[in-house]
């Protein structure tokens, strides 16, 4: 029997671990024997990684956040268009770091952009796609800024816009996740990235096993 190919996304705050971890669950669904791709958000098509350059670096004052709601979008449009859709089509699993549920979180909660406005441009940009399951990354704010921190040195790669918005804009964008996980409890689950990478990779393990319907 033929699995069908899955849409897996990670969702969290700044270095709550999502790359990490996706790196991780692609090698345990290789030695399963399942193509798996994995790609990123803003960002995972040419052009979609061209708009990602226009957003993560520079003034954090740069867009005003309905403007920054359209670049992301614009580049989720190209990403599911380009990338994800031939990937699934193809019949690979597809490991998305990020897909929609940042752009209520950041740009609707932490930024104040409305649910509906947001769910507009979704509807035009991608209709009713949704992930087959969401993994929700959460640690506290402070925690997640030093490891992004970093991790930022480590790159040296100016990638660093969000990061440097204030304290309550995280604290928001946490609690967005928490509410969208809330509201989609057959879609999203919880983690807690607090644990050591080894305790959160088994946590992945075991939400993909139990509402994926596979053994890994
Ligand atoms: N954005 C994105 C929006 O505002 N709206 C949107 O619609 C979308 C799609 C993207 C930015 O764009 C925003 C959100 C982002 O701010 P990015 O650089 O891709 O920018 O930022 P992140 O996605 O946040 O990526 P990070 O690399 O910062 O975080 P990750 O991927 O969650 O974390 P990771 O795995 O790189 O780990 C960070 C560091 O922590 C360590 C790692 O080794 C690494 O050094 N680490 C741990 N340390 C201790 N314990 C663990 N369990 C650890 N796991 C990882």
């Amino acid at each position: 029997m033929t699995l069908p190919a899955r849409f897996v996304t990670f969702e969290g705050g700044e270095g709550a671990g999502k790359t990490t971890q996706i790196k991780r669950l692609g090698e345990k669904l290789a030695q399963a024997g399942i193509a798996a791709i994995a790609t990123r958000e803003p960002g995972g098509s040419p052009g979609a990684e061209a708009i990602r350059n226009l957003l993560v670096a520079g003034e954090v004052g740069r867009w005003d956040p309905t403007t920054e709601a359209f670049l992301m979008i614009a580049a989720r449009r190209d990403h599911w268009l380009k990338t994800i859709k031939p990937a699934l089509d193809a019949g690979k699993w597809v490991l998305s770091d990020r897909f929609h549920d940042s752009t209520r979180a950041y740009q609707g909660h932490g930024r104040g952009v409305a649910d509906a406005d947001i769910e507009a441009l979704r509807r035009l940009a991608i209709g009713e796609t949704k992930p087959d399951l969401t993994l929700i990354l959460d640690l506290p704010v402070a925690d997640g800024l030093g490891r992004a921190q970093a991790r930022l040195k480590a790159k040296a790669s100016g990638e660093d816009r969000f990061e440097r918005m204030d304290t309550g804009f995280h604290e928001r964008m946490r609690q967005g996740f928490l509410a969208i996980a809330k509201a989609e409890p057959k879609r999203c689950v919880v983690i807690d990235a607090r644990a050591d990478m080894d305790a959160v990779h088994a946590a992945v393990v075991a939400a993909v096993n139990e509402r994926l319907g596979v053994t890994l």
